[in-house]
């Protein structure tokens, strides 16, 4: 189905969540009286179990050190996703994502770098070093996961090509294909999705690259074989399925940006004191362990709770006016 973009990013309470329970009530012939009910987590996830399960290969990583975040659901992190070109309701891609050729997969790094690079992925993937990495993530949509991911730093790989001076920006490209992508159309967003970031933020440590979660390759679903994660920004900065980097001088154009300038900023560090301009950014919905439909929510924290790390990067910067 498709909904106007404007409205897609900012449905805090997604429309396909409503129309899901609907179709399972109807199914189970309750109707209309139990459509009258509020939702109960427990009951709804009862009768939408998402027990599927990520069918990648198991990969050899370093593991992360203790942490006192836990870690969301495998199967709710593989099947509640944004990933428009594979459909725009949140259980679109794992249905539909299936039909992307993840094998060979080659990535490009470009640009103003000394040693630009045509990387085979599978080959990066098998030889380099993996690290486990325990995130918090947070879309703009105000719902959160935690998420075990497996990468490696993308200023380890940037280094390798050798930045000239006149790199300032990164810019990033997912793959688009409109036969792997039947329905990417559909979607209202100019395609291919495109994100990018500050050279000084693609360089920080925090910054990765990931190729698996919960010690398996991606699903497509989550941006198989390669995605960015940028763990203090909103989730759409992290583009799924890359096929381009490309260092620059000026500031990249940006999927959301484009779409909605007043809505979506360059930078978008995750910013409780900064409203979306129809959605409250001071809280979340984290989706955890206690079902489906979980209510639960809890308060957001400035840059996604890296402030620590991160915030240097914007010192003297106005977060209203860079947002
Ligand atoms: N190519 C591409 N990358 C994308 C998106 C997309 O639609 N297409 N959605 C973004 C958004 S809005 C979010 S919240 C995250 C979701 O990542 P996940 O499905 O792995 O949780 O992917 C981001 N990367
Ligand atoms: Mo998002």
């Amino acid at each position: 189905m498709s909904r106007t973009p404007r409205l897609t990013e900012q449905h805090v309470t997604p429309e396909s969540v409503y129309r899901d329970r609907r179709r399972i009530l109807m199914g189970l012939g309750l109707g209309a009286a139990a459509l009258a009910l509020p939702a109960r987590a427990g009951l709804l996830d009862l009768l939408s179990p998402r027990e599927i399960e990520n069918p990648g290969k198991p990969l050899k990583a370093t593991p992360a050190s203790p942490s006192t975040l836990v870690p969301t659901p495998e199967s709710k992190i593989i099947s509640y996703n944004n990933y428009y070109e594979f459909g725009t309701d949140k259980s679109d891609p794992a249905r539909n994502a299936s039909t992307l050729r993840t094998e060979p997969w080659t990535l490009r790094i470009e640009g103003e770098v000394e040693k630009p690079r045509t990387i085979d992925v599978w080959a990066l993937i098998h030889r380099r070093p993996l690290e486990e990495r325990i995130y918090r993530f947070r879309c703009v949509e105000a719902w959160s996961m935690v998420i075990p991911w497996l990468g490696f730093g993308l200023g380890d790989l940037l280094r390798e090509a050798a930045p000239t001076s006149r790199a300032r920006f990164v810019a990033f490209e997912t793959l688009y294909d409109p036969q792997q992508m039947p329905d990417a159309a559909a979607s209202g967003i100019a395609l291919p999705y495109v994100e990018g970031l500050r050279i000084d933020e693609a360089m920080h440590p925090l910054a990765m690259l990931a190729v698996g979660l919960y010690g398996k390759t991606l699903p497509p679903q989550n941006g198989a074989p390669i995605r960015l994660v940028v763990p203090w920004k909103y989730g759409f900065k992290s583009i799924k399925s890359i096929v381009s980097i490309r260092l620059v001088e000026s500031m990249p154009p940006t999927t959301w940006n484009r779409l909605a300038p007043d809505e979506y900023g360059f930078y978008a560090n995750v910013n409780p004191a900064v409203d979306h301009p129809r959605w409250s950014q001071g809280s979340e919905r984290f989706i955890g362990a206690g079902g489906a439909f979980d209510a639960k929510r809890q308060p957001t924290l400035p840059f996604n709770g890296y402030g620590d790390e991160v915030a240097s990067l914007y010192q003297g910067m106005d977060l209203r006016q860079w947002f």
